[in-house]
């Protein structure tokens, strides 16, 4: 195959090859098109796989806050930095139920479930399947990022109704030892094949503008485009810079930078949801319809992220029927 972004991808969906053995030239090939020939490109790709108008919503929910052991250099939840963020036990499972329900009321069809953890300890997985439970059975889809995994625990949210793991890569192999040192990237690759041996659906992604370079934002979509099996869902984080932790303060990424970013792995991922992630609360209008249009098709809803802000809901809904998006599940288009 050659490195040329011309032979990259397929033209028709019908002959959509889902690659996994891209090449870190190829990526970096892609990033520097012309701003509009990539665009053009991601959106193409974009249309041939998915309902263009169409977004998924999820909404995330801390069930257990701070005191985190790992020491994540974004990370307000790490007990390594102090942030002022107040901790919190596990919280019970009528509280997150209530707070799925509050969010299935006004719209998510999905209820991630975060918690600061370094791993999932075997004491915890009765509770978090009966979370899974009650949160499956009002009909929504559930998520949960735990930390790391074991085969067995994996199996065992998976059997208590768990559709999706998300553990993210965060950034490039060559750049992830400026940001943690407490877990390694083969940790991480391990709790997702873990995962994905369950045939639950894998949430892998990670977060740019922490003073990386084009090269690992490259490399971040290069390892995740070659699993085996791409994640089914990408979350893209702008990262949220919190006074206390050591990437307060980082350069800001340039905006566009961000967008490329998107229609990158919605080049490389092309049947991938693309999750406009972290960041939004720094983000213009404009710029979130950028994503959208470079193939972003999935965002956090609700005023909280874990523990930072994400946009009021009414103004995501504004913004949504200014641009004549609809709030749905944006499965793959068959034809
Ligand atoms: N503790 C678990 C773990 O790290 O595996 C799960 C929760 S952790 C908060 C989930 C993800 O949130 C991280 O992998 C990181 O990508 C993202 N994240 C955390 N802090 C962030 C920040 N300040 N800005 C953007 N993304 C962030
Ligand atoms: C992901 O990739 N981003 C979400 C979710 N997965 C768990 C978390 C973003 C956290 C932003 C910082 C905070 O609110 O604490
Ligand atoms: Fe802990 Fe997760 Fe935050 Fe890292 S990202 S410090 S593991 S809560």
């Amino acid at each position: 195959m050659s490195a040329t972004p011309e032979s990259l991808t397929s033209q028709s969906p019908a002959a959509v090859v889902l690659r996994h053995d891209w090449r870190q030239g190829e990526i970096e090939a892609l990033f520097a098109l012309p701003f509009n020939d990539l665009l053009f490109r991601a959106h193409t790709v974009h249309r041939e796989n998915f309902a263009p108008n169409t977004v998924q919503i999820s909404t995330l929910l801390s069930i257990k806050t701070g005191a985190c052991p790992e020491d994540c250099a974004y990370c307000p939840q790490s007990a390594h930095y102090n942030t002022g963020l107040e901790k919190e036990r596990l919280l019970d499972t009528q509280t997150v139920l209530a707070a799925a329900e509050e969010a299935q009321r006004s719209g998510a069809t999905r209820f991630c479930m975060g918690a600061a953890w370094r791993k999932l300890h075997d004491r915890d997985v009765p509770a978090m399947s009966e979370i899974i439970a009650g949160v499956k059975a009002m009909g929504l889809e559930t998520c949960m990022t735990l930390g790391m995994l074991t085969g067995n625990q994996a199996q065992s949210l998976r059997e208590a109704g768990l559709d999706y793991y998300n553990h993210n890569l965060d950034t490039s192999r060559e750049y992830y030892d400026e940001i943690i040192s407490t877990r390694t990237y083969e940790d991480r690759l391990e709790t997702l094949r873990h995962v994905r041996a369950t045939g639950m659906s894998v949430c892998s992604g990670g977060i740019i503008g922490m003073g990386e370079g084009r090269a690992d934002r490259a490399g971040l979509l290069m390892e995740l485009a070659n699993q085996p099996e791409h994640p089914e869902s990408v979350p893209i984080n702008l990262l949220v810079q919190v006074e206390g932790t050591p990437l307060n303060g980082v350069e800001e990424l340039d905006p566009f930078e961000f967008v490329r970013m998107i229609a990158v792995a919605r080049i490389i991922m092309p049947q991938s949801q693309v999750r406009l992630s972290a960041g939004r609360e720094n983000m213009s209008d404009e710029l979130q319809a950028m994503c959208f249009f470079a193939g972003a098709n999935s965002v956090f809803y609700g005023e909280k992220l874990l523990t930072t802000d994400n946009p009021e809901a009414d103004h995501d809904r504004d913004l949504f029927a200014r641009l004549g998006i609809t709030a749905g599940d944006p499965a793959p288009c068959a034809d």
